[in-house]
Formats: C-alpha cells, sequence, structure tokens
C-alpha cells in the first residue's frame, strides 16, 4: 500500500498471500476506511484501518473454489445499511453478509456460497430493475453477462444475457445516456459493449466497434454527456459522445 505524505508515498506492507482483488469500505465502522482483500489462497482478509493508513489484520474468511479467488465488490444487498460482500471464485459465489447493529457494522461477516453458474472475473452493483433493491452484474471471458436481482434480503434471481464474442475483465455500472436507468458497459476485445438498461433488469445491447481491452465511463469533455475513454495494447483513446447513445470516432490521447 502507497501512503500519500510530504515526502512522496510511503510504501507499507501487510503479508497476504497472492492478493488478488480488493475493495474499500468501512467494515468495522469507525469512520475509517477498511480493506477486503481476496486472494489466491482462496481467503477473503478484512483488513481494519486506523485513519492513519496503518492497517490490521481483522478477520479471515475461507471460500469455495478450486484454485483461485477473483472478483470482490461491496454494497449494501440486504438493506441493512451494513457493508456487505460478494465474492466470486473459480468455483463459487459467496455472499458475505455485514454483521452488527443498528445499521453500524461489526467487520463480521455471515459466509454463504453457492455455485456460480459462469466463470466471472469482474463484478458491480447497482438498482437495475428500480426497485430499491441492490443488483448485480457480472461477466468474464465468456459471452455471458450474468445479471442478479436482488430481493432486498440478501438473495438474488438469476438472468443470463448472451453477446457475440467474450467480455473482458472489467464490468461498470452506470446512466450513461442519462435517461435514468442504469446501463453496463463492458470491454469486448473488438467492441466497446453497452447494454442500455431499460430500467426494469433487461438491457438492450450495443456494439460500438472499438479495439477494447479496458474501458472508462465520465464527462471527459466538460458537456455534461458522459463520453468513453478505451485503452487497449497499442493506446488510450477518446470516444466523445456527440448526441445519446453516439461517439465520434475514436480520437486517440496516445
Ligand atoms: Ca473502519
Ligand atoms: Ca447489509
Ligand atoms: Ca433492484
Ligand atoms: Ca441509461
Amino acid at each position: 500500500m502507497l501512503i500519500n505524505s510530504p515526502s512522496g508515498f510511503t510504501t507499507l506492507t501487510f503479508t497476504v498471500p497472492q492478493p488478488f482483488n480488493l475493495v474499500a469500505g468501512d467494515f468495522v465502522e469507525d469512520g475509517h476506511p477498511d480493506l477486503a482483500v481476496v486472494s489466491f489462497d482462496l481467503k477473503v482478509r478484512i483488513m481494519a484501518g486506523a485513519g492513519n493508513g496503518s492497517m490490521s489484520l481483522f478477520g479471515t474468511y475461507p471460500l469455495s473454489g478450486f484454485e483461485q479467488a477473483r472478483s470482490i465488490v461491496t454494497d449494501d444487498f440486504n438493506g441493512d445499511e451494513i457493508a456487505d460482500l460478494f465474492v466470486q471464485t473459480d468455483t463459487h459465489d459467496h455472499l458475505l453478509l455485514g454483521q452488527g447493529t443498528g445499521g453500524v457494522g461489526n467487520g463480521l461477516f455471515s459466509n454463504s456460497a453457492q455455485g456460480t453458474p459462469y466463470i466471472h472475473w469482474c463484478a458491480t452493483t447497482g438498482d437495475f430493475n428500480s426497485d430499491g433493491n441492490v443488483d448485480l452484474a457480472t461477466a468474464g471471458a465468456n459471452p455471458v453477462i450474468v445479471i442478479r436481482l436482488g430481493n432486498g434480503s440478501g438473495a438474488f434471481g438469476q438472468t443470463y444475457i448472451t453477446v457475440t464474442g467474450n467480455n473482458g475483465n472489467e464490468i461498470i455500472s452506470a446512466d450513461v445516456d442519462g435517461d435514468g436507468n442504469l446501463d453496463l458497459v463492458t470491454p469486448g476485445f473488438d467492441v466497446v459493449r453497452v447494454l442500455w438498461g431499460n430500467g426494469n433488469g433487461t438491457f438492450t445491447i450495443q456494439n460500438i466497434p472499438a479495439t477494447c481491452t479496458s474501458v472508462a465511463v465520465a464527462d471527459f469533455t466538460g458537456d455534461g454527456a458522459k463520453d468513453l475513454v478505451v485503452g487497449h495494447l497499442h493506446g488510450v483513446e477518446l470516444y466523445r459522445a456527440t448526441a445519446p447513445r453516439t461517439w465520434a470516432p475514436a480520437d486517440p490521447y496516445f
């Protein structure tokens, strides 16, 4: 971990075997951000932050899997105002529900697992069907995006969206066209794949031709419309939004 200080960054080192992915949140709820780290040894480690950059191991949760843990996201999946975790390994989905009282997390989690329908490397959250419950979307190196609609108590339904070609290791939820419905964006190697949310948990797919292994969504041009910035092996390019769901040809940054 790098800590910014007047003299530059200071490196703190924690012993976590082969960490693969991490997410920040106030899990031991004291106003100081903590970390949840998934590692290749199939564990989630909760690292409690002291607020001064130092961290200490607070808890460890084993994961079911064959050899790897992959994605981790945090949100409140059961509506108790305590941060929860969703973790995927190469064989299982894990839901770790944050424990605590009165909407204040104590850093402990319940840990339930079920077999995963698709091995996915990335996940994002949002309310895709506008029912007030947090939902999940996952993607990975296969032509399926999984939408899990939450019931508000920590259980999810599953629907599958089949796309043409594989997805990359990133999925972003954002209201890209500003119609009030969350959309999904994922790199598809020879396309940027945008799934336009219909607001009811279904999506309409638009493939924007682009060499693309990673993507960012934001208003980079300051006109209020969300643009796309695409990265690939040979550079980074801006796709400037010109009208709803329309982008200008690639403008290379470098
Ligand atoms: Ca904390
Ligand atoms: Ca919760
Ligand atoms: Ca929902
Ligand atoms: Ca939208």
